[in-house]
């Protein structure tokens, strides 16, 4: 792909390089992102990146948030004496404009950030001592960030995780019905409502502050940690949506991922097994980083905010499904459907594995 369209958005940053190819890259649900080779081959590459600014409608507070962490990250790295910082936080280029994104003619955003090189990511982890080390990462992430100011930060998509308000936009997709798809899927419809006084608790302790609102990642997909060759969780990425949010979030998030051996669109519910080992891991690794800073309060709902994500994520998909799949990519038609199936019961899973979970959070 050597669109000059490409080649011109690139030739606005403030930086010097020589364009060998671009490429489509990566597999996300909402952005698109470019590598961006260069010449010679030891100069370093760029990943070129559209932020999807129907979702994110702020871009330019988004990418101030970003600039915000990633320099205080940086900051703590070279006051630790850390070797090779640049591989271990993410760096975005300024525009020639001083913007952190450059604006094509249809008024997309493009942003650029550096490409961290012989690093790989995983969609599936096999081996427990990674979902260690995953988790370190992500717990120290949250750590690094203890110490800044949420105010300093806008939301960067309002209610992101906020189950109260989730709730409300899947019964408004409900009752408005666009798409005419509630009929056929009134029992699954129910499986979401028949959850919603224990779901919402986490926003009501929030709003209460029996919960502290931290700055978290809110997307901590596993696919969101590079790691390099020798297996260590080098860099968090995808800071999209860095901002004000519960530890628990970033938490459940990820055990979203993990703690499935299947995939979040898996058709066959069969397939859908809790990975105990994993979580075993995972929490260790998570708790040997965040238990300087979490409260009790967030230790003890660490096994809720599985089933929490898992809840909120059905139901994300669901309501993209009722609204005639408009937020989320997807490949094929009802895929909506189906990874709202496979989230629900994942869900059913992580209740049954409940007091397993419990007991692995008290002995950690
Ligand atoms: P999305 O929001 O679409 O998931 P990401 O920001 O996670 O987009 O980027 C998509 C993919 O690009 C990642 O899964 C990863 O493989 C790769 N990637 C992202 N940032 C970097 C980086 N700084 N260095 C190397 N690869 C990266
Ligand atoms: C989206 O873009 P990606 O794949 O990293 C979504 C997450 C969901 C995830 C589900 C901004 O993340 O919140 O958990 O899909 N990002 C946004 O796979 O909505
Ligand atoms: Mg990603």
């Amino acid at each position: 792909m050597n669109n000059p369209l490409f080649r011109e958005l690139v030739s606005n940053f403030d930086i010097n390089l020589t364009i060998k190819e671009i490429a489509a890259y990566g597999t996300g649900h909402i952005n698109d992102t470019y590598l961006v080779k260069t010449i010679p081959e030891e100069a370093p590459d760029y990943m070129l990146q559209r932020k999807n600014h129907k979702i994110f409608k702020n871009v330019p507070g988004m990418m101030k948030n970003i600039v915000i962490t990633t320099d205080h990250i940086r900051r703590k790295l070279i006051a630790e004496g850390v070797a090779e910082v640049d591989r271990k936080v993410m760096t975005y280029i300024a525009a020639k404009d001083g913007q952190m994104f450059v604006n094509d003619a249809e008024g997309n955003y493009w942003t650029l950030f550096q490409f961290i090189a012989d690093c790989r990511v995983v969609e599936n982890i096999q081996r427990p001592e990674q979902a260690f080390r995953a988790a370190r990462a992500f717990g120290h992430f949250q750590q690094q960030l203890a110490d800044l100011s949420g105010e300093m930060l806008i939301e960067t998509i309002p209610n992101f995780h906020n189950g109260i308000s989730r709730l409300n936009d899947f019964k408004l997709s409900i009752s408005q019905d666009i798409a005419e798809r509630v009929n056929e899927n009134q029992l699954l419809i129910n499986k979401i409502l028949d959850r919603s006084t224990e779901m919402t608790a986490l926003q009501r302790g929030l709003n209460d502050k029996t919960l502290p609102l931290r700055i978290t990642h809110n997307d901590t997909k596993i696919n969101n940690i590079l790691f390099d060759q020798d297996n260590n969780a080098l860099c968090i990425i995808d800071l999209d949506t860095v901002m004000p949010g519960s530890a628990l979030y970033d938490f459940g998030d990820a055990i979203r991922t993990l703690g499935n051996k299947a995939p979040e669109d898996e058709p066959d519910l069969e397939k859908i097994v809790f990975n105990q080992e994993i979580y075993e891991a995972f929490t260790q690794g998570y708790l040997s980083e965040a238990k300087t800073f979490l409260t009790k309060a967030e230790i003890d709902q660490l096994p809720f905010s599985c089933r929490y994500m898992a809840w909120e994520q059905a139901m994300r998909f669901f309501t993209d499904y009722l609204n005639g799949d408009t937020y989320y990519k997807t490949d094929y038609e009802g895929h909506n459907l189906v990874r709202t199936k496979a989230q629900i019961r994942y869900l059913e899973v992580l209740e049954e594995n409940r007091a397993v979970m419990e007991g692995i959070v008290n002995k950690s």
